[in-house]
């Protein structure tokens, strides 16, 4: 960017750095604003806590996962030989096809060299007089650098609740979110899993036609479409590569930032049931997310949202022969992707199966762990193995849980009652520290890929145009970040989203104060106010000097 930048003049001058940049997290995002800061002639440097690349697929490998958005949207589009390339193997990549690619990245653009792998960021102070942070990493000397970005992901602190018993269990304990990158052998076994969100879901229908006896402990049930992935052929290959230009350029227009031509653009309640219904199994036809946003107005209108869920409760019902297991399975609780909607290949016909049983838990509690299984309702069910997927302190868990001070203000104290944020890029109060999908944009709500790549560029052109500028020092003003807050909760207020007990609102967390967290007005709306902001140079609302 060689547009001036509105400044305000101080005398401070910036110290000697080790790097320009530390980068949190070397998951997509991170490894992409490594590659862009490059090209800027910029010294940066990615701390990762694990022992290599890839973040969410790093981590969750766990039987069955798989992206659920199809995967030639959810890939990166910054590089053309790098899409022209690469080949997907099927619709839905599974995480091994994934976690490859980020290692293909790394290897194609050479980024390990900058990357330091197990090693995490434990806290960074912000020094007002040198305007630089420095950064304390675990194992390590501190470093010191002008600006931080957080790529630490939206969904990378486990939630591991504190069950009763839960370390006199004798038998093998697995967490989703770390699962052993040895799998397990699981033939035969007795195996109890507890969580039945996206992780869980495809746990279950990965391992129960393996295990020996499967027993599913339900909280809430999920709303689910059939994901119909299957392998690709090489026309399918060819015919999007031919394509790319067009695809990327509809997907960053979109409003979840991909676009399948699958969106119906009217409100349902501007049709008749017959039209509505017609296109309803045409999704359903079609498979994957569109479903849950197929209408403007499925999180608009209860009416819309409620014929949507009953038609997806009438699914369940005849996926699931025994009628008292379907009706367990009904999600009556919350409107239809107001929680995460799941997306399976043959989840429900899992329980027609006769080794496996489902527990609702909101019948039969949980009552404790036990040396050789779970007790639940009265009733000890035996494990040799027991699986949670218990989800995530989501969006805002990995940045609260690095001591962040800036003037010995804490910001894990700041965001006590909920994230607060500016464009969800920022904190003031915290001058060059930067969020990439962070609480507050559109991140969770839209394909990550794009949100992610949208994001990097955008901090990448500010990056460039502050040092262009000579400008050492960046920060969201006060008035700004508390009128991009309340925009933020107006917006979700207008909508069905709040009503659900989602981790988008932190209610999966004990004590975690209730906020609706990413920015609902899509990603499209979000990209236009953010190039408003940035329009000329003149980064509204921010402070530069
Ligand atoms: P989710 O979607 O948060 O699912 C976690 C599941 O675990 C969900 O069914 C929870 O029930 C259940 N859970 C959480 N804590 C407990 C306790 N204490 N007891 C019983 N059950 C519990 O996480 P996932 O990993 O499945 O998916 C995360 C995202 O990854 C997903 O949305 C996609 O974007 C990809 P609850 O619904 O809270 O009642």
């Amino acid at each position: 960017m060689t547009a001036m930048i509105a400044t305000e003049q101080t005398k401070a001058t910036p110290a000697d750095v080790d790097y320009d940049v530390v980068i949190v997290g070397a998951g997509f995002a991170g490894m992409y604003q490594l590659h862009r800061l490059r090209q800027l002639g910029m010294s940066a440097h990615v701390y990762e806590t694990g022992d290599d690349v890839g973040g969410t697929w790093f981590w969750n490998r766990y039987p069955g996962a798989r992206v659920d958005i199809e995967s030639h949207h959810y890939s990166f589009s910054f590089d053309k030989d790098l899409q022209q390339e690469w080949d997907w193997k099927e619709r839905y990549s599974p995480q091994p096809e994934l976690l490859k690619y980020a290692q293909h990245v790394a290897e194609r653009f050479d980024l390990r060299k900058d990357i330091s792998f197990s090693t995490r960021v434990s806290a960074m102070d912000w020094d007002e007089d040198a305007r630089t942070w420095t950064v304390t990493t675990d194992p390590g000397e501190p470093v010191t650098c002008r600006h931080v970005i957080l790529a630490t992901g939206t969904l990378s602190v486990p939630q591991k609740p504190k069950f009763d018993g839960l370390e006199d269990f004798k038998g093998e304990l697995y967490y989703t979110s770390s699962y052993p990158k040895d799998a397990p052998d699981l033939k035969g076994k007795k195996v109890g899993v507890i969580g039945t969100g996206s992780s869980g879901l495809q746990t279950i229908t990965a391992i129960g036609p393996e295990v020996g006896e499967l027993t599913v402990y339900q909280r809430t049930p999920s709303f689910s479409m059939p994901a119909h992935n299957h392998e690709l052929t090489d026309e399918d290959r060819q015919k999007v590569k031919a394509n790319y230009d067009e695809i990327r350029t509809k997907d960053f227009a979109a409003k979840v930032g991909f676009d399948d031509g699958q969106r119906a653009n009217v409100h349902a309640a501007d049709l008749s049931p017959d039209e509505v219904r017609a296109q309803q199994d045409k999704f359903y036809e079609y498979g994957g997310l569109a479903f849950g946003f197929a209408y403007g107005d499925i999180l608009l209108n209860p009416q819309t949202n409620d014929t949507f869920a009953e038609y997806l409760r009438e699914k369940i019902r005849e996926r699931v022969k025994d009628p008292k297991v379907a009706e367990k399975l009904l999600p009556t609780t919350y409107p239809i992707a107001s929680k995460r909607m799941c997306v399976d290949t043959g989840y429900f016909e899992v329980y027609n199966q006769d080794n496996v049983e489902l527990v609702d838990i909101r019948e039969q509690p949980i009552e404790k762990f036990v040396e050789n299984g779970i007790v639940a309702g009265g009733k000890l069910r035996e494990h040799d193995v027991i699986i949670l997927a218990t989800g995530f302190d989501a969006m805002t868990g990995a940045i609260t849980s690095i001591d962040i001070t800036a003037g010995g203000e804490k910001l894990k104290d700041k965001w006590a009652h909920g994230p607060q944020t500016y464009l969800g890029l920022t904190s003031s109060g915290y001058p060059n520290l930067f969020m990439i999908t962070g609480p507050q944009s559109p991140s969770v709500l839209t394909n990550m890929m794009t949100s992610i790549e949208y994001h990097v560029d955008w901090l990448s052109r500010l990056l460039e145009g502050m040092r262009d500028a000579g400008l050492s020092r960046i920060e969201a003003r006060p008035e700004a970040e508390e009128q991009w807050v309340r925009a933020n909760n107006d917006i979700a207020a207008g909508t069905l989203m709040p009503q659900a007990n989602s981790w988008y609102m932190g209610a999966n967390i004990p004590g975690k104060e209730r906020v609706f967290m990413p920015f609902v007005g899509g990603h499209d709306t979000y990209a236009a106010i953010c190039e408003g902001i940035a329009l000329a140079g003149n980064y509204h609302g921010f402070k530069l000097s």
